[in-house]
């Protein structure tokens, strides 16, 4: 890197486009950064020097970025969200930097091979999920899209749990993604905040004779910003994601090292840093933890005075509203409400209502979930202990919030009680939704569906009375890391035939419709899927030892296991095509045969979630074995799904899963990457499976089961699974399989929880979608055969499913929630 001083200031510019110099610049990163010579370097000091030296060619950017966004004094989207699933930073560094072909011809100048180092990147799995996964799509696209945004969030030392398979179950690893070193952060201890917790709060009378309450804490941590690069995709911007790592603060360990008790002093350090130790294995369904709690406060508590830290000394707190929005994804960040009422009522002394304008102005608050148990409260105990002050101005915001509903409403005790923040029972807890829906300016689901289901089960009260609050932003996912640097083969295939600039305009790949009919570029399209179904059978042989036949449809269902979302359903679907085969009905070579691949998480503390992953390796272990299938059917069932399996994954993929009982799945972001990639999906009409098979087209789209209203209805009546299992014969016999032990020689009786649910409760109607399915699966079979056909219906797929993209996601914030502007280039 060099300097140059331009009018008194420091520039700094990037090294050289080229490949002497990216070699040089890398070999000074191996010597004088990890401190070895080339001859002696591990694979770790080479990808370690090679991050550092991918690195330098972003600061420029970075701080140009920064400058540039302080001299608009323009919006920022402040983006508050627990989670954020990034996947690896060296291959999305390289392609934002377009440094890619130099990278490779410099390293092989130097006898290194890029895919090796590629391969020793641990990625930072600060997520569970789709939710973390949306936030990691949205900054890559507000960098890309040159709209100033940080992103908030907590730097866990542990992430999502590496998942291992002994004997078929999950047992569950540390995630250690730091141990090797950690080259794409940038930690800032002299930027360090603290954070208060606990004990009471007082009255006192100011100078103006005024009563006011105040905090007065027991104990506080100190949060260290550690920043992170967010490249924009060749535009020459780079945004920052703040994430917080928590120590014990000076005072505190001081205090107690005076007092001579050593030990307790490092313990007391471990007890702090136990904040920000790990990340929650819950997706879906969080438990009301004290220390979750802690994590959310002590992260939202440093973002926010982080952002106020970064106004001039003289700003208006009054305008605070036309300088940032903080985003608040899902009710996580949701503290945050009532910690910048405290800021500004008790620290800065503006007026309680003045406060409350500014503050409803500037949160907004998206909605993740239509399960009602997914909903986060705190018990009002347990909040009261930790965030006393927090607690009283949250009964203030409910106080006169229910005055205003008292007076819409005269006389409806009822609605008091359902709208209150304060939940009565079973105990008394604080709503974190209702508190971020009275706050927020606006308050969004993440499907055109689920926000209607949002306004009409979730929250129908408030939309009642706040129609206009309500709006709908469908989730998007990012193309560059989703398509472009997941699937180079359809990327080169897509730009030859309609040039670059589908990229950063998805829309564009409409473009490509007419080539559906095109039987020679069809061929090149089927080329393609079949050279990623060789890499995806290359990366499993290596990675777990798992034979992949590469001339069979690739049929995935990959996402965090959870029974709404039906992993069992597809089992049914396997153990009876298995049932069918080996009873003699069907004949293995009568059915184009396929390769049924699973990756899934489980909750650690999610019992039957458990059990469902240990039948589905139970299941594959025996249909794999059998001869009498005749390799027509094949079970995989990866360990450890993450980004970095997805992007070899899904680009292999033929057919995608998607089949969540209506009305449960808020949207899925999985579903979009799969249609994006050329896969075709068999779907229920839920979250945003609705608006693909709308784009895509009814013929490219295989819909079954039953439409949410008629969930509710058979809901209403009553639903007896056990009906269906006596009708339906094939459905009989593929659960009686799994009753017999056949899966489970050693222990016959290992899968009964499972067929008992399924039996007297099935909550997410798996034996009312069945028969629904399989006739749904028997149409994909007839469609596969036809390749010409299925191809063209792939290549549509791909061709209409630009509206997927996170940039316009990104777009509909701005318009509907926002209101922010890029800031351009000057
Ligand atoms: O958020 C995704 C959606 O596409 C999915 O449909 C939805 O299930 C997912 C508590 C969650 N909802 N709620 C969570 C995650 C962690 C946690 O501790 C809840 N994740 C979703 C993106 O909109």
């Amino acid at each position: 890197m060099t300097e140059n001083r331009v009018n008194g200031t420091v520039s700094v510019t990037a090294p050289q486009h080229s490949v002497e110099g990216f070699a040089k610049e890398f070999l000074r990163e191996l010597n004088f950064g990890q401190g070895v010579p080339l001859s002696r370097a591990s694979v770790n000091d080479q990808y370690l020097a090679l991050a550092r030296t991918v690195r330098e060619y972003l600061m420029a950017r970075w701080m140009e970025t920064l400058r540039r966004q302080r001299d608009a004094h323009a919006k920022t989207v402040a983006y508050l969200s627990a989670e954020y699933l990034l996947g690896r930073q060296l291959d999305n560094a390289l392609i934002a930097t377009d440094l890619t072909e130099i990278v490779e011809e410099a390293l092989t100048s130097l006898g290194i091979d890029l895919a090796t180092l590629r391969e020793q990147e641990v990625e930072p799995g600060l997520g569970n999920g789709g939710l973390g996964r949306l936030a990691a799509c949205f900054v890559d696209s507000l960098a890309t899209m040159s709209v100033p945004c940080i992103g908030y969030g907590i730097r866990y030392e542990y992430g999502i749990f590496r998942q291992t398979f002994v004997d078929g179950w999950q047992v569950e690893q540390p995630d250690t993604w730091l141990s090797l070193g950690a080259p794409w952060e940038f930690p800032h201890p002299e930027d360090a905040v603290t954070v208060h917790f606990g004990g009471s709060t007082e009255t006192y009378t100011d100078d103006d004779g005024v009563t006011r309450s105040r905090w007065v804490p027991a104990w506080d941590v100190l949060g260290v910003p550690y920043n992170y690069m967010v490249p924009g995709y060749q535009n020459g911007r780079v945004n920052t994601l703040r994430l917080w790592s928590a120590r014990a603060t000076k005072a505190f360990d001081l205090q107690i090292f005076n007092s001579g008790d050593y030990a307790e002093a490092v313990r007391a350090q471990t007890f702090a840093e136990n904040i920000s130790k790990v990340l929650y294995p819950e997706d879906s369904t969080p438990q009301g933890k004290e220390l979750r709690l802690q994590q959310q406060y002590f992260f939202v508590a440093c973002s926010i005075r982080d952002f106020l830290d970064g106004l001039p000394a003289d700003f208006d707190l009054h305008r605070l509203p036309d300088v940032v929005m903080f985003q608040l994804n899902d009710t996580h960040p949701v503290i945050g409400v009532p910690e910048l009422m405290r800021i500004l009522v008790d620290e800065k002394k503006i007026a309680w209502d003045e406060a409350w304008a500014i503050t409803q102005k500037c949160f907004a608050y998206t909605c993740h979930t239509l399960l009602p148990e997914a909903l986060e409260v705190w018990p009002v105990e347990l909040l009261g202990r930790l965030l006393p002050r927090h607690l009283e101005i949250i009964y203030r915001i409910n106080d006169e919030f229910l005055a205003q509903v008292r007076q819409a409403y005269p006389n409806d005790e009822l609605r008091l009680r359902r709208m209150s923040i304060i939940a009565e029972h079973p105990e008394r807890s604080v709503r974190m939704a209702f508190l971020a829906t009275i706050a927020g300016a606006k308050v969004n689901g993440v499907a055109a569906l689920h926000s209607q289901l949002l306004r009409d089960n979730v929250l129908p009260d408030f939309s009642e009375l706040w129609p206009d609050k309500f709006t709908n932003v469908t989730n998007g996912v990012t193309p560059r890391r989703f398509v472009r640097l997941a699937n180079p083969a359809l990327s080169d295939l897509i730009t030859d035939a309609i040039g670059p600039g589908w990229v950063t305009d998805l829309e564009r790949l409409r473009e490509m419709e007419p080539l559906a009919d095109d039987a020679e570029f069809r061929e090149r399209f089927r080329a393609v899927k079949l050279a990623n179904k060789q890499r995806l059978a290359g990366v499993l042989a290596t990675r777990d030892g798992i034979e992949l036949r590469t001339d069979a449809m690739l049929d995935v269902m990959v996402k965090r296991l959870h029974e709404y979302k039906r992993q069992t359903l597809k089992v049914l679907h396997i153990v009876s095509l298995y049932e069918r085969i080996i009873s003699g009905e069907l004949d293995p070579a009568s059915i184009p045969p396929r390769v049924f691949a699973f990756g899934a998480k489980a909750a650690p503390g999610y019992k039957m979630a458990k059990q469902i992953i240990g039948l589905i390796n139970h299941v594959g272990a025996t249909v794999n074995a059998d001869p009498r299938v005749q390799g027509a059917l094949t079970v995989v069932f990866p360990p450890n799904y993450n980004v970095t399996l997805a992007e070899k994954l899904i680009p292999a993929a033929d057919l995608s899963e998607q089949i969540s009982l209506a009305g449960k799945e808020a949207s899925g972001t999985g579903n979009m990457k799969f249609a994006l990639n050329g896969a075709l999906t068999i779907g229920t009409d839920d979250g945003a499976n609705v608006e693909i098979r709308e784009l895509v087209g009814d013929d490219n789209f295989f819909l079954f089961g039953l439409l949410e209203p008629q969930v509710a209805e058979i809901q209403a009546v009553g639903y007896d699974p056990s009906k269906y299992y006596e009708e339906n014969a094939t459905l009989r016999r593929a659960i009686d399989l799994i009753a017999s032990g056949t899966f489970s020689p050693d222990d016959k009786r290992v899968f009964e929880p499972i067929v008992s649910n399924l039996l007297t409760e099935d909550r997410f109607l798996a034996l009312a979608d069945f028969q629904a399915y399989l006739d749904a699966q028997e149409r994909v079979d007839v469609a596969y055969r036809d390749v010409e056909g299925w191809t063209r219906s792939a290549i549509l797929n791909v061709a209409r499913s630009g509206f997927f993209s996170s940039d316009r996601s990104m777009w509909d914030y701005i318009d509907r929630i926002w209101h922010s502007q890029p800031v351009v280039a000057r």
